[in-house]
């Protein structure tokens, strides 16, 4: 497809080459990205975002983290001895040397160079893949284990703590503004009935029990980068959302992500389960690279938070319905109650595999 955009990418991010075409990548939920693609000495892509500047409001500090969190693990990476350029995303700042390109519309635009022969996933296409993407964002934290969390701009505050989000959640239901609360009793009461839960993470953090890390958040299959060659996980993509937070936030999104035995926006609410082999999979890549430097009562936190991710993203997912589809991209008017469903009947699911989960994690104690 091709694509016109308010300006010329070549000539604000100094891309060299012809153009051959630009297409329209669909996956994310919040920002717009577009693959392009030059012929020069070879043929080469980048990648340009248009931010959503209505969901990060602090696009100074967003690329701020983004360029500081990059160039460290790109040094770091460098140091060991591995290929930067496919192990770590390469942000282009414009030819006049800002982060990002703001147009004459106010709309926000990064590039980043799209890691040659490789590819991303949106399902799970075997256990062995799994376990890989286990391993890139278990390298990913390991590898930012010594970056100062504190020099990072909080992008969106809050972002999983979850009593917060139960309380936006009920909130948006007092408030009704696309009147569609009465129509969501059912998913409103699954989520007050577990109310209790949802501060269990930030007590241990509060009481000194859990450690803060530097975490990705956003840990779905989706934002791994795969080799083209090998099948093994390159590097993760999105990093948006890298801010200090729990190891246990990072694990589970991907477990209600990836072990899913459905997609995150199902209507068949009987095919969704979490996949216990999925479950072990992933564990066995994450605990590879991650699991020496994770306290024992990290590692123990494990299987909740692949509930406490799962049940927390349902709950976004339901208040953006309640508010009338705000901030996820919805091909339907029902897209974001679907996939609140999805995420409660996983949820529910884990509920009834927890011990399931701990044995499978206590192996590796
Ligand atoms: C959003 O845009 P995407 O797919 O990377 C969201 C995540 C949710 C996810 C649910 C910044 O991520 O937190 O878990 O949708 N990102 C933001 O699929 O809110
Ligand atoms: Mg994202």
């Amino acid at each position: 497809m091709n694509q016109s955009f308010p300006f010329d990418p070549a000539q604000i991010f100094g891309i060299a080459g012809e153009f051959l075409g630009a297409k329209l990548l669909t996956a994310g939920h919040i920002n717009r990205t577009y693959k392009l693609t030059y012929r020069g000495a070879n043929e080469h892509s980048v990648v340009l975002q248009r931010v959503n500047t209505a969901v990060f409001r602090n696009i100074d500090g967003l690329m701020g983290n983004i360029f500081a969190v990059t160039e460290y693990l790109r040094k770091k990476i460098s140091t060991l001895g591995g290929d930067v350029d496919r192990e770590c995303l390469r942000f282009i700042r414009t030819a006049d040397g800002a982060l990002y390109h703001r147009d004459t519309d106010g709309g926000c635009w990064r590039a980043y160079g799209f890691v040659a022969n490789s590819y991303t996933l949106q399902k799970i296409d075997s256990s062995e893949t799994f376990t890989r993407a286990g391993r890139a964002f278990g390298r990913f934290g390991k590898l930012l284990a010594d970056f100062d969390g504190a020099s990072l701009t909080e992008t969106l505050p809050d972002f999983h703590n979850t009593p917060v989000r139960f309380a936006q959640l009920q909130e948006s239901a007092r408030c009704n503004a696309a009147g569609r609360t009465d129509g969501a009793a059912q998913e409103i009461a699954f989520a007050a009935e577990r109310d209790g839960q949802y501060g269990r993470l930030l007590t241990l953090q509060a009481e000194g029990k859990l450690p803060v890390r530097v975490t990705h958040n956003d840990t779905k299959l989706n934002n791994v980068v795969f080799d083209g060659t090998t099948g093994d996980a390159l590097c993760v993509i999105d990093l948006d959302t890298v801010m200090p937070g729990l190891s246990a936030y990072d694990f589970g999104d991907a477990i209600r992500y990836g072990a899913s035995t459905a997609a995150e926006d199902e209507r068949d609410i009987s095919k969704v389960s979490l996949d216990l082999d999925l479950f072990a999979a992933y564990a066995e890549g994450y605990l590879e690279e991650a699991g020496p430097s994770l306290t024992a009562t990290e590692k123990e936190t494990l299987p909740f938070g692949a509930w406490l991710m799962t049940i927390e993203c349902g709950m976004r997912f339901l208040a953006d319905y309640l508010n009338g589809d705000v901030y996820f991209h919805t091909d339907c008017p029902e897209h974001n109650l679907v996939r609140a469903r999805t995420q409660f009947a996983l949820a529910a699911n884990m509920e009834r595999k927890m011990r399931d989960m701990e044995a499978i994690i206590n192996a590796y104690n």
